[in-house]
């Protein structure tokens, strides 16, 4: 099979330095791209020259560094509110990943949730939008129900209407599951939620890769996501709020840069996006978050979804050849993520041999163990694919794995 390549993946993986080196003596193949994105030279570029340049504490000097790198952080909060439509600048607050994204809500929601209220999550979330949630319930005593999933690694909707009651207060789904790549209905979860007055909160960790999230068109109350899965740097991430929502919720964390006035009878915090941002940031990260952004518009998430769609069918084709391999996770509707199994074999030993010939894939639970609960499964071997990985990779995937098996049989 050809691909109808859109992109020019020769000239793409000139950008990223890493693509270049070898793994135990053979050219690295990056299938790990769920866990963590590579990272192209000009977002490299932009956090040396940071540091080389203009490195300096934001919002609070009056010197010309500080101003440089304020400036500078500033905009790239307008470029993740553009990409993100959001409608204003102060509804992006810089994160320091999904995770803190996600219990900066969960911590506010303890405010407003009371004994018996309800909150709706799905069999499909990784852990990070499960554990916070948990510890929000035992905090206030509201109900946590979950949307089942189906065989093929969808939510089951006609489960999701059925839990929606008077009683719900907040639902929360990622966007695309990291496990098994399936693209859930958000845009139905979130206007049934809204019918029942419930917050929905999208977590977009895996979904930034591969599709441009609007969140005005999808109306959704809180959407999170990591630089570092967007070929941005780790340790940098944003949390949407729609205004309404933020000024709503208390501070996560107190402390300098989040306070209007401080005296030790009272302090009154800063306005939006100030007030969720105490202490000093990752200024590096945000501006460095502003340079992913426009590498991956430079070249086009339409350009990308239909090269990774091809990447996935022609991975999806040549792995099922193999006798014994079992995908988990056949939505149509899915990404560029292959979950599977070798009949009677341990994930974690396919991975291993697979490492030897420089193939870098996830074994394990993936961060979201009641996945694995359903299919009674301990783990699986998980390939990913970026924009940036080509067919011939994908054939030494399969020749790896096919030598797994021979192996470990
Ligand atoms: N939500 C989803 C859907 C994720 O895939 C991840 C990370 C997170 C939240 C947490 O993101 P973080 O940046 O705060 O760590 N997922 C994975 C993965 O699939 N393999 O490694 C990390």
């Amino acid at each position: 099979m050809e691909l109808k390549t859109m992109i020019n993946v020769t000239k793409i993986r000139q950008d990223f330095p890493i693509l270049q080196r070898t793994v135990n003596g053979k050219p690295l193949v990056y299938f790990d791209n769920a866990a963590t994105s590579q990272t192209p030279k000009i977002v490299i570029d932009s956090i040396v020259d940071y540091y080389t340049n203009y490195n300096a504490n934001i919002h609070r000097g009056v010197h010309a560094l500080s101003q440089e790198a304020t400036d500078a952080y500033e905009e790239a909060r307008i470029k993740i509110q553009k990409h993100f439509n959001a409608k204003h600048s102060h509804e992006i607050i810089y994160t320091s990943g999904t995770t803190h994204s996600i219990n900066i809500v969960a911590n506010g929601f303890a405010a407003l949730l009371k004994q018996g209220d309800e909150i709706i999550v799905s069999a499909l979330e990784h852990h990070s939008n499960i554990v916070p949630w948990q510890m929000l319930c035992e905090k206030t005593g509201a109900i946590l129900k979950v949307i089942p999933m189906n065989e093929e690694g969808e939510l089951i909707m006609s489960e999701y209407d059925k839990l929606l009651t008077a009683n719900t207060k907040l639902v929360f789904v990622n966007h695309i599951s990291n496990a098994l790549g399936t693209i859930n209905p958000v845009k139905y979860i979130i206007d049934e939620a809204h019918k029942v007055g419930a917050a929905v909160l999208i977590d977009g960790a895996q979904a930034c890769p591969h599709v441009k999230p609007n969140v005005q068109e999808l109306d959704v109350d809180f959407y999170v996501a990591s630089a570092h899965k967007i070929c941005g740097p780790t340790g940098v991430g944003m949390l949407y709020g729609k205004e309404k929502w933020l000024n709503r919720l208390p501070p996560y964390q107190g402390g300098g840069e989040m306070i209007a006035e401080v005296s030790f009878e009272k302090t009154t915090y800063a306005d939006l996006p100030h007030k969720f941002e105490a202490g000093t940031p990752h200024v590096s990260g945000g501006i460095a978050f502003g340079v992913a952004l426009d590498y991956m518009n430079s070249i086009g998430f339409n350009e990308i979804a239909a090269y990774e769609n091809e990447l996935l069918e022609y991975a999806t084709d040549k792995l099922l050849e193999i006798d014994g391999l079992k995908i988990y996770g056949t939505s149509k509707s899915k990404t560029s993520v292959i979950s599977f199994n070798l009949e009677g074999i341990h994930p974690y030993d396919v991975g291993t041999i697979l490492d030897k010939l420089g193939i870098a894939v996830r074994t394990g639970h993936h961060c979201a163990q009641p996945i694995m609960s359903f299919y009674k499964i301990p783990g699986t071997i998980r390939a990913s694919f970026s924009f940036y990985n080509t067919k011939e990779e994908i054939d030494a995937l399969v020749e790896g794995v096919k030598k797994a098996k021979m192996m470990l049989s």
